[in-house]
């Protein structure tokens, strides 16, 4: 089933990143939550108490919510990012619908954020698109 997992996320049109490895398993990940659509793990480098990443299982074309200037464009990978398109709509929402789940799970209903970092402006550094959730602490604004 791994294989099988694996050869479709490589059959999407974003280039491959670790979290496509930690989708298929390759890669050990502290999962908090699960089902057939998306991936919710703890980060490894955690922000505050609660730091959970939710990213989509299949890109389906999808690693960017938004545009990346050429002018930023740092790496040529990021030239062809795909981007958000009207069809995802349904994985997005999802995706946020997520957000309530885990923060739910988490203990953290009270006062969670849930951030997208985009681009490199934005120092995004995993190219396929994910929300972090983050709580447990007193967060600040504006952010850094
Ligand atoms: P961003 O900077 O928004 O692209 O966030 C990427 C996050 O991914 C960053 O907070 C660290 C996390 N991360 C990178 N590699 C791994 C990994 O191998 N395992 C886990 N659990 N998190 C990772």
């Amino acid at each position: 089933e791994a294989a099988a997992k694996a050869a479709a996320v490589n059959a999407d049109s974003g280039t491959p990143t670790i979290f496509d490895k930690i989708i298929a398993k390759e890669i050990s990940s502290t999962i908090v939550y699960e089902d057939e659509k998306v991936l919710a793990f703890r980060d490894i480098n955690p922000q505050a108490p609660v730091h959970v990443l939710i990213i989509p299982k299949l890109r389906d074309g999808l690693t960017m919510l938004g545009k990346v200037s050429v002018y930023h464009c740092y790496f040529s990978r990021l030239k062809n990012s795909p981007i958000a398109e009207a069809r995802h709509g349904e994985i997005l929402s999802h995706l946020l619908y997520t957000a309530k789940i885990v923060a739910e799970k988490e203990g953290i209903l009270d006062g969670f954020r849930v951030v997208i970092n985009n681009g490199p402006d934005a120092c995004q550094s995993v190219y396929h698109l994910h929300l972090h959730v983050l709580g447990g602490r007193q967060m600040k604004w504006p952010p850094g």
